[in-house]
């Protein structure tokens, strides 16, 4: 195709696009009897499993949807900026990030710090928290097919999303089947272990509706979830419309050989997707660690306080000018620019903030020299 004239080029496609929009499967609604699955699902989509909503107990539902709503109704849930193809976006999705104490998430260059139930909260609150979560989560697991790994997975990561699409003006098109109007673009999630499961528990909710009875009405457009193979508009796409409560999971490496979408439908949803995030430079612990190292070369004199560098070998000095860079701007630009909003819901991040920052202003002192001429790093090793 990259070598079709442009006109020509628009042209085909947009025949394909047409063809293929005429196979697209777009899989009924949910219902007593669950209609067969179309043969697609088997071959093409075999990770995809959808739990349906009547699955879970009412009172787990009740739970949910409540502390969703009630984050929403606090102001939790915020646009994020990102940057797609060189240019900075805002999603048209509200979100906020909930994970293990100290854990961040990083997508389209934009690291979400993880806020934390369990702050300042007394012992036993915790407890049960911990306890609800672990309850909640081996319900929330994907039904288990013999032979596959009865292990659950161990999410440290939820990304809540919410929108209501009465509040949006301006909605892209599915581009490829013709799907309709999108809420989040064809798109992998990033920076997860691999293979790892991403669980989604879908809530529609009656904000923006005047009528708690149109709620049910067959006018009513769903949402979906679309997926389709990576690098791949021939094979069909697939639609799985979602009810209110019912969960989907994405299994073993689906994330990796598919993309997915989430196709908007009239009323305002929450979606609260569960995530394995690839954490290994993603933690508060593991930037503090790598501070106390680059700090190991500075030298504090025990009688005036005065601070010297250990070292000025150049593989010791660039090692510490990388971190400084790590600390400053994967850390806190990210955290000053994105993070900090949270803080009036959750002050947990700013403590490790501040010692960050004073640690980047000690490295800020360490790292000068490099960039100074070599007649005056001469003059401070002289004077050392
Ligand atoms: O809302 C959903 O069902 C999925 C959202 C999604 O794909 C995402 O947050 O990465
Ligand atoms: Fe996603």
């Amino acid at each position: 195709l990259c070598f079709e004239p442009k006109k020509k080029k628009e042209m085909s496609q947009k025949k394909k696009i047409a063809l293929i929009a005429l196979v697209s499967i777009v899989v009924p609604l949910c219902s007593a009897i669950p209609p067969p699955p179309p043969p697609q699902w088997d071959s093409s989509y075999s990770g995809l499993v959808l739990r349906p909503s009547c699955s879970l107990p009412t009172e787990l539902h009740g739970r949910v949807q409540a502390a969703l709503s009630t984050l929403r109704t606090k102001g939790c849930l915020l646009r994020d900026l990102v940057r797609v193809r060189d240019r900075d976006v805002f999603t048209s999705v509200s979100r906020a990030l909930l994970g293990q104490p100290g854990h961040t998430y990083r997508y389209l260059d934009t690291r979400l710090f993880a806020g934390s139930p369990h702050e300042e909260e007394e012992e036993q609150e915790e407890q049960e928290e911990q306890e609800e979560q672990e309850e909640q989560e081996e319900q929330a697991a994907p039904p288990t097919p013999p032979g596959r790994c009865t292990v659950p997975p161990q999410f440290n990561v939820t990304l809540l999303n919410f929108m209501d699409p009465a509040a949006m003006r301006h909605l892209k098109e599915e581009p490829y089947y013709g799907m309709g109007k999108m809420a989040v673009g064809w798109h992998h999630d990033e920076n997860l272990i691999a293979q790892s499961p991403v669980a989604v528990y879908s809530y529609k909710s009656c904000v923006g509706w005047k009528e708690e009875g149109e709620w049910d009405s067959k006018e009513v457009s769903r949402w979906r979830i679309g997926l389709k193979v990576a690098w791949d508009i021939y094979t069909p796409g697939l639609a799985l419309p979602l009810q209110s409560g019912d969960c989907y999971y994405m299994r073993d490496d689906l994330n990796t050989t598919h993309q997915h979408c989430v196709l908007a439908g009239d009323n305002a949803r929450f979606s609260s997707t569960h995530r394995v995030a690839e954490c290994s430079k993603g933690t508060l612990e593991y930037i503090q660690s790598r501070c106390t190292e680059a700090l190991a070369n500075l030298g504090v004199d025990p009688e005036s306080g005065a601070h010297s560098l250990r070292s000025l070998l150049p593989l010791t000095l660039k090692h510490c000018e990388d971190i400084h860079n790590e600390v400053e701007f994967e850390w806190l630009r990210q955290y000053w620019f994105q993070g900090q909003r949270y803080t009036r819901f959750c002050s947990w991040w700013s403590g490790p903030m501040e010692l960050l920052e004073r640690d980047w202003k000690l490295m800020e002192t360490m790292v000068g020299p490099l960039h100074m001429a070599p007649w005056q790093k001469l003059e401070m090793v002289s004077n050392k």
